[in-house]
């Protein structure tokens, strides 16, 4: 059983080495909050996937930092002495907002997890010591600006490339890329900028031998991704439409997809993710760990979750030095091979660099009781 005493929220803004287009939008730097939540034996690191607007989700860093602040740490710190499996029932009053949640539902099991010595690895059963790493290159303004940085980040070792796509900047990009590299395992993400009608980009980008494409329709659809995969030989990914388990049942039954993006945040929490994993794993569907770009506190979470038996494809889990000139943890670093290795210290086995992370700090809270 755990007590919690106090929670600190901070706002942390890191610039990016590179600008990063996806089809919602241009990030040129990573803004989130970070919990600490202080228990009476250890404490724990969680960090929030959110960004600054509303803009992959319906989340967005001030709404989160107020539901956070006003009702989930309230409302954890009444529920007294409670596990990490409680917090579901803590959290129940609050519909949605499962990136909030995930926040303090992975600080809290950081926390709970260093008192007793454990890794999260070994909490979630990982079956491996290193995970296979992927890139996810944004759209650029040229063809050849987008050669280069994948020919850059295969050289640095990466095992696959996954594409971000927009109509306009489709098929022509992604052969010019497949024409450059023939073996390379390559994806493209559409981050939900499609339509059913726009099947003939799917199809016409069926020779190029994508490992998959990933969300191409509404952030909230599965009925419509099922016909579309109808249609396809490519495999089809979901990740903003995968909210939880159910929902990852649902799109397996329905057919919506065969591959699932697992990001934690997304789920609402590493043990959710968990069970997404374990849902997908049993319906025989390969899932892989999906990047939010986070710092070094949000990425050693996702090495730990990558490391379970399911994930059998690379995920979105890249070096640093391909988000940050530096990081706020020592810098996670991917070896030649294309591997990174799983972090086995207590809890996420990182902490962030305290001056780093104080000169990184927008705005910061407590809340006690
Ligand atoms: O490597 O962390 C990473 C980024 C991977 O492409 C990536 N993330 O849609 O999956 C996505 C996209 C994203 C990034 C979405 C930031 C929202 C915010």
């Amino acid at each position: 059983m755990t007590h919690v005493r106090a929670v600190e929220l901070r706002l942390v803004g890191l610039p990016l080495v590179r600008p990063f287009r996806t089809s919602f939008g241009t990030s040129t730097e990573k803004v989130c909050i970070l919990a600490r939540v202080e228990t009476d034996d250890a404490e724990g690191w969680g960090e929030c996937v959110a960004d600054i607007e509303p803009d992959f989700s319906a989340e967005f860093n001030e709404g989160a930092w107020i539901l956070m602040r006003d009702l989930l740490v309230p409302a954890l710190v009444r529920a007294g002495d409670v596990t990490v499996e409680d917090l579901d029932r803590v959290f129940a009053f609050v519909r949605g907002n499962p990136m909030a949640k995930a926040t303090i539902v992975d600080a809290f099991l950081d926390a709970e997890l260093r008192a007793r010595g454990e890794s999260l690895a070994n909490y979630l059963g990982a079956a491996t010591t290193r995970v296979a790493c992927g890139v996810s290159v944004g759209i650029t303004p040229t063809t050849e600006e987008l050669l280069a940085q994948v020919e850059g980040y295969l050289a640095e070792g990466y095992r696959r490339i996954k594409l971000k796509i927009e109509p306009g900047l489709d098929v022509e990009r992604v052969a010019a890329v497949r024409e450059a590299f023939p073996g390379i395992l390559l994806s493209v993400d559409a981050n939900a900028a499609y339509a059913l009608e726009d099947a003939d980009v799917f199809r016409a980008l069926e020779p190029l031998g994508l490992l998959m494409i990933e969300q191409p329709l509404h952030h909230d659809d599965l009925v419509q991704h099922a016909a579309l995969q109808q249609m396809l030989t490519t495999d089809l990914c979901l990740d903003e439409s995968i909210r939880s388990a159910a929902l990852a049942r649902d799109a397996i039954e329905l057919g919506s997809c065969r591959i699932v993006n697992i990001k934690q945040g997304r789920v609402g929490g590493a043990l959710e993710a968990r069970r997404v994993h374990d849902t997908a794993r049993a319906a025989g569907v390969p899932v892989w760990c999906g990047g939010m770009l986070e710092t070094g506190v949000g990425r050693a979470l996702n090495l730990a979750l990558a490391a379970m038996p399911g994930f059998t494809l690379p995920g979105d889990t890249s070096g640093s030095a391909r988000y940050f000139p530096e990081d706020l943890t020592a810098p996670f670093v991917m070896a030649p091979d294309g591997t990174m290795a799983v972090p086995q210290g207590p809890g996420i086995g990182v902490d962030p660099l305290p001056e780093r992370l104080d000169a990184c700090t927008l705005r910061r809270e407590t809340i006690r009781p």
